[in-house]
This record gives C-alpha cells, sequence and structure tokens, in this order.
C-alpha cells in the first residue's frame, strides 16, 4: 500500500472509530435510561416503514433473526458514513465533525418521533442526545491536527496524537459496551421476580392423558415458553416494572378504570390452555404455540366498567404504542378472553408481554393478543385503525382450521415397513373433529387424533402405515367440529391468513 493509501484507510477507521465510541457510549446509557438507543429508534421507525411484503418477507424468512440483523444493517451503514466522514476529514475536519453531528441528530429525531417504551422525556432523548454529543466530540478529536502540521502540509496529520486518540476512544467504547454486557444495569428478571403468580380461583381442569402423541419429533403439546414462537416490532422488548404498570380503560363506558396490576389480579382470575396463532403464520409454519395462561376474564372488566350502546371494538395500546383492534363480541361472548398475567406457571416472559398481555381464544394475535398493555378503549371499528390494518392487513381475522405434518420431516429418510406420522391440528373456538392423510395421490385415509385438551387448544394426529421404497409425498388435512373441511385453496399470510394443504416429501429405502 502506498503511503497516501495508508494514511487515507487510517483515516477512515479513525472515523469509525469515533462513531462506534459514541454508539457504545449511548448503548450504555440506553441501558442504564431504559430509553431507546438511537440504532433501535432508527430501526423501530424502519420496521413501521417498511413495505409489506419486505416485512411479511422478514417475518417469514428471518424470523427473530431480522432483529440482530437490522441492528446489523444500520450500523452498517453507519460505518460507511463514518468512514468517509474520517477521510474528508483530514482535508475539512469542519466536514466530517458536521456529518458526525448530521448522523446524531438523525437518531435523535427518530428516537423523538419513533414508537418506544420509555414514557418520561429525559429517559427517551438521553442516549441519542449523549450519543450525539459524543459523535461530534469524538469526530472532532480523530480529525484534529496541530496547527504547524495543518500548514506543512494539507492532509499531513499527527501519527501519534491520532493513534492516541483512537486508541483511547476504542477503549472507552468496548468499555461501556463490556459495562453494559457484563454488569447488565438492567434489573431484568429481578423486576420479573417483584410479582408472583396469583392462584387461580378457577383452575384448569387436569390436563387429560393422552393429549400428547407418542411419537418422536411431533410437537409438545404444552409449548415451553423458551420455545414459543415470538412475533413483535420491536428491537428490545421493554422490561415494566411491574409496582409501575397501570391499565387505563376508557372510551365508551360508564367508568374510567384505572388498574394496577395489584388491583387487576385482586379479581377472578381463570386458568385455560390456549393456543395463539399468528396470521403470518404459512401453511405448515412455526408460529403457533399453546400454552397455559392465567388471567383476569375481560368481559369481568367490561361489566364493572359499563360498556355503552354503540360500541363494537376495542382498541388497545402496548407500552411502545402500538395498537391492536378487537371485536367487542369476542371479548363478551363467552369465551376465555383474558388479561393474562401468567404463562405455563410463571409471570409472562419479557418477550411474550410481561406484566400483562391479552389472550383472545380463536382470533390471530395481530387483532388480539396485545403484549405489554397499557391502555383499553371501548369504541367503534368505524372510529379508529390500528397498526396492522393500517398495513392492509384485515380488520377481523378468526383463526383458519389448519394442521401441520411434523414427522417425517421433509427430505427425511424412512426406512421400508411400519412407518409413523404426527402433527398439529386446530380450529379454536370450533375444536378439531378430524384429520385426514393423503399418500401420494391416494385416497384420504382418517388420521388417529390424541385426546382433545379443549376447543381453543390444537390436537395432535397421528397416522401408521406401511411404507414402500421410493420418493412419496404426505398430504394432511383437518376438519373442524363445525363441519367444515380445511380448504385445499391456497392463500398468502395477507390480509387474512394463510390457507391450502401442508404436506412433506420423504424418501424411503
Ligand atoms: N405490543 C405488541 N403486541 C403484540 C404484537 C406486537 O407487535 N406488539 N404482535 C402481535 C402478534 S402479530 C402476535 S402473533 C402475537 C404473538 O405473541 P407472542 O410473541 O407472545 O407469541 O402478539 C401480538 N401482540
Ligand atoms: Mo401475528
Amino acid at each position: 500500500m502506498s503511503e497516501t493509501a495508508v494514511r487515507r484507510f487510517a483515516a477512515a477507521f479513525g472515523g469509525v472509530v469515533a462513531a462506534g465510541s459514541a454508539l457504545a457510549i449511548g448503548y450504555l446509557v440506553a441501558d442504564l435510561t431504559g430509553g431507546p438507543w438511537p440504532v433501535d429508534a432508527v430501526g423501530v421507525q424502519v420496521i413501521d416503514w417498511a413495505p409489506g411484503p419486505v416485512k411479511d418477507w422478514a417475518v417469514r424468512e428471518l424470523g427473530t433473526a431480522d432483529r440482530p440483523l437490522l441492528r446489523f444493517g444500520i450500523c452498517v451503514t453507519l460505518a460507511i458514513v463514518a468512514a468517509v466522514a474520517g477521510v474528508v476529514g483530514r482535508r475539512s475536519p469542519r466536514l466530517a465533525v458536521g456529518l458526525a453531528g448530521g448522523l446524531g441528530l438523525v437518531g435523535l429525531t427518530f428516537a423523538v418521533f419513533s414508537r418506544s417504551a420509555a414514557s418520561g422525556v429525559v429517559e427517551r432523548l438521553l442516549p441519542s442526545v449523549v450519543t450525539l454529543v459524543v459523535a461530534v466530540v469524538a469526530m472532532w478529536l480523530v480529525v484534529r491536527r496541530p496547527k504547524a502540521v495543518a500548514a506543512e502540509q494539507p492532509d499531513g496529520f499527527d501519527r501519534r496524537q491520532f493513534l492516541v486518540t483512537v486508541s483511547a476512544l476504542a477503549v472507552a467504547g468496548a468499555a461501556s459496551f463490556a459495562a453494559t454486557k457484563v454488569l447488565s444495569v438492567k434489573p431484568g428478571e429481578a423486576l420479573r421476580a417483584r410479582f408472583k403468580v396469583p392462584r387461580p380461583t378457577e383452575a384448569a381442569p387436569p390436563m387429560p392423558a393422552g393429549v400428547q402423541a407418542d411419537v418422536p419429533g411431533v410437537s409438545r403439546f404444552v409449548t415451553p415458553n423458551a420455545k414459543f414462537y415470538r412475533v413483535d416490532t420491536l428491537l428490545e422488548v421493554p422490561q415494566i416494572d411491574p409496582n409501575d404498570w397501570e391499565l387505563r380503560i376508557h372510551g365508551m363506558v360508564d367508568k374510567e378504570m384505572r388498574l394496577s396490576l395489584a388491583d387487576l389480579v385482586d379479581r377472578r382470575l381463570i386458568e385455560r390452555d390456549i393456543t395463539l396463532t399468528c396470521v403470518s403464520n404459512e401453511v405448515g409454519g412455526p408460529y403457533v404455540g399453546n400454552a397455559r395462561w392465567i388471567g383476569v376474564p375481560i368481559a369481568d372488566v367490561l361489566a364493572e366498567a359499563g360498556v355503552r350502546s354503540g360500541a363494537d371494538a376495542v382498541k388497545s395500546t402496548s407500552i411502545d404504542g402500538l395498537t391492536i383492534g378487537t371485536p367487542l363480541s369476542a371479548l363478551t361472548d363467552g369465551r376465555d378472553a383474558i388479561f393474562a398475567v401468567a404463562m405455563n406457571g410463571e409471570p409472562l416472559p419479557f418477550d411474550h408481554g410481561f406484566p400483562v398481555r391479552m389472550v383472545v381464544p380463536g382470533l390471530y394475535g395481530y387483532v388480539s393478543a396485545t403484549k405489554w398493555i397499557v391502555d383499553f378503549e371501548v369504541t367503534r371499528f368505524a372510529d379508529f385503525s390500528a397498526y396492522w390494518t393500517d398495513r392492509n392487513w384485515s380488520e377481523q381475522a378468526p383463526i383458519k382450521t389448519s394442521s401441520r405434518i411434523d414427522v417425517p420431516k421433509g427430505f427425511a429418510t424412512l426406512k421400508a415397513g411400519p412407518a409413523v406420522a404426527a402433527g398439529v391440528a386446530w380450529a379454536q373456538r370450533r375444536g378439531i373433529r378430524s384429520v385426514e392423510v393423503q399418500l401420494d395421490d391416494g385416497p384420504w385415509q382418517p388420521a388417529k387424533l390424541a385426546t382433545e385438551d379443549s376447543i381453543d387448544t390444537w390436537r395432535q394426529w397421528t397416522f401408521r402405515w406401511n411404507a414402500t421404497p421410493g420418493n412419496h409425498r404426505l398430504t394432511v388435512r383437518a376438519t373442524d367440529a363445525e363441519g367444515n373441511v380445511q380448504t385445499a385453496t391456497e392463500a398468502p399470510p395477507r390480509p387474512n391468513g394463510s390457507s391450502g394443504l401442508h404436506n412433506t416429501i420423504f424418501m424411503v429405502e
């Protein structure tokens, strides 16, 4: 490398270190305050702005991996601009400092306007303000040159000063990052531990024996919390102090209410097994899970508040400002719609809405399952629109009768002879009457159903046959208890849930 190239590279590197140290220190401040890291403020806005197909693709193909990927993409973009700033800074330090300040201002602007769980102005803005200030100062430190050097050589620089500055910034950045990761100042689990799972007034009946198909590779009937699918639109999930949490109930009601967590659980609590499903789930996809929930019937709270005539919807809002619209009828028709406070015997995990979320049997999550809920407004569909409906998803969306093959996995190799297939089927609110499978283009044959837990849970099935050598295809379809046969007509998830039949292709030797 020529000397000019080495210098240019060093200058670019200096710019990146300046920006990196600012982001790392901002990250520590975000952790301390609970406010948004500017990268996440930008990221959440990118999520909100992402055109539907991109978002659908990200949810489907990347799952939760899209979160680190989005952060990474934003950081790479910043690094490129910072590198350019470092290089132009050799001739024009002011321009470099201006670029750093500009980037910082972008972060600050997004922190003002993006959805965030931070409520106070200080916590919401401090991480971005600190990042901005550090970015400007760090960039200035990196590009500044002693007057003598500048006079002698327009793009020369003081090597010793540069090395000392860059090393010091790198150490400061690394130390801040390490402090966040190692010390982890967030209270985290300590907050969750402040809430003791209350004993339900009405415990769930014992789970019937035989709900779990005895086949290796089939889903666990109760999805463990750590394995439960997660779908939301945040990069950093809120960690709400249960002692600060409050739910506001208002709108078309006779009596407005504000409930603390203690107030809420001081009511009738029911325990129920309910299977959640995401509208983004493709045929055969993983975004469905079953858990045992404890919560307060929403109908009880609505009865206390007194619903005014004319209302047909509830608009619920999570702490970050995301809104969900739910038909009032689904909350009052006798089904077990709850403000849930426990999932499989534990306080809700942070990822799944701690301390309180809605769970409504029979409706896709995006129209019913508000996590980190803080506001509950009785209203009319005609008077509002919600986050997902603004993005061309249907206003109302009951879960479609569906089934999935868990084993054999696609492209598995089986031994000829006795073989077994197994999976799950769901039609929440209606229940599963039968499941059938088809081998290649053969006739539909009944699968054996595992015991039903409730009509609001999925149901497992198994099918045994004598496998013959060759490549084969197995297809599954369910029929719900109202006699509706799962449709073979294929539909994508948008606008109101995928349809079509799941199949798996495998080889028998
Ligand atoms: N606050 C909030 N609640 C939310 C969402 C969200 O993005 N933010 N996503 C919804 C969607 S689309 C689904 S499918 C369920 C998923 O719940 P889970 O992540 O606990 O599985 O939560 C719902 N509740
Ligand atoms: Mo969803």
